[in-house]
């Protein structure tokens, strides 16, 4: 059987304005995830380019900073069985049009930048991305 591992995940501002971040959790609480880490926070512009700093200089990076920066996002913890690719597979391919329907994007989502949700895509992504939010002290505990 396969460690546990964990990965981040952050509901963008359109998930947490229409009143989806129940909906969103609850999928992943019955799926067998464990929640080690759960916070709202107003996204600083700092945080949304260490974020996105992989995708600066491409034609929607502006428009995706500004989705998200200066309004109310969840920041999340989750720890599991191969977590990081579970919870990819759960919330389906990057474009919500093209996400099947069943993953979070396919079901909530229909806009390309403003795609409901984040999720690290690899072990690596989650070591940068989850102090980017969380403090040393909360992702040890
Ligand atoms: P994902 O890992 O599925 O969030 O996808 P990416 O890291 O490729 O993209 C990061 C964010 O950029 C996505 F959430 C949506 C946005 N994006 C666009 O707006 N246009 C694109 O062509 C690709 C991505």
């Amino acid at each position: 059987m396969s460690a546990l591992e964990k990965t981040f995940v952050l509901l963008k501002p359109s998930c947490v304005e229409r009143g989806l971040i129940g909906e969103v959790i609850s999928r992943f609480e019955r799926k067998g995830l464990i929640i080690k880490g759960l916070k709202m926070m107003t996204m600083r512009k700092e945080m949304a380019e260490r974020l996105y700093e992989v995708h600066k200089g491409k034609e929607f990076y502006d428009k995706l900073l500004s989705v998200v920066t200066g309004k109310r996002v969840v920041a999340i913890l989750l720890e599991g069985r191969e977590a990081v690719i579970v919870v990819r597979k759960m919330i389906g391919a990057t474009d919500p049009a093209k996400a099947e329907p069943g993953t979070i994007r396919g079901d909530l989502g229909l806009d390309l930048t403003d795609n409901i949700i984040h999720a690290s895509d690899s072990k690596e992504s989650y070591m940068r991305e989850a102090p980017i939010f969380f403090d040393e002290s909360e992702l040890l505990s």
